[in-house]
């Protein structure tokens, strides 16, 4: 193979694996967006404005939430999707909470309730899993389920005492019309 054939299939190659990354990482796709119309109903705490729920939504890995000064377990957040939705998957984001200096503050073990009937009823669980520390865990929702209405709970951390933080949620899936 010539040289020039070679690279450009390593050049294929690399913009098939950035194209995918970009998927994953920070997509349009991204229907817990809040430029996709998500949005933070209500939340449980929240330690500040620059560790705020909404910081959940954003798509920024280096902003996230943080829980107040001791707040009890479950933190539990209502999250509204811009449009009815069917979801199939949902990524949960530990990657910059401050773990060097706050050990175990990530949060670990997490569920998802989701509804099509309203903000504060009709709530079906469709996900009870542990997250990684300091790192992130794509977790499938299978089979999909449709959601206008996301309920997050964050049932336990990794040891911290006092906070709890969560930088990120993505869910994904597609739009099912009104
Ligand atoms: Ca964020």
């Amino acid at each position: 193979m010539q040289k020039g054939a070679i690279a450009a299939l390593l050049l294929a190659l690399l913009v098939t694996v950035y194209v995918f990354w970009e998927r994953v990482d920070d997509s349009p796709d991204d229907l817990l967006h809040l430029d996709n119309g998500a949005r933070v109903l209500s939340f449980s705490s929240e330690y500040s404005d620059s560790w705020a729920a909404a910081l959940l939504l954003d798509g920024d890995a280096d902003y996230g939430w943080a829980s107040a000064d001791e707040a009890p377990f479950p933190h539990e957040f209502v999250f509204e999707l811009g449009t009815p939705s069917e979801i199939n998957a949902v990524l949960f984001d530990n990657t910059n909470a401050e773990e060097s200096g706050y050990p175990g503050i990530s949060a670990r073990q997490v569920e998802l309730l989701v509804s099509t009937q309203g903000a504060t009823r009709g709530f079906t669980s469709v996900l009870k899993e542990e997250i990684g520390q300091g790192t992130h865990t794509l977790l499938d929702i299978s089979p999909p389920a449709q959601a206008r209405w996301i309920k997050l709970l964050i049932h336990s951390n990794w040891g911290d005492a006092v906070y709890t933080e969560l930088m990120e949620v993505k869910a994904y899936g597609q739009a099912i019309g009104e």
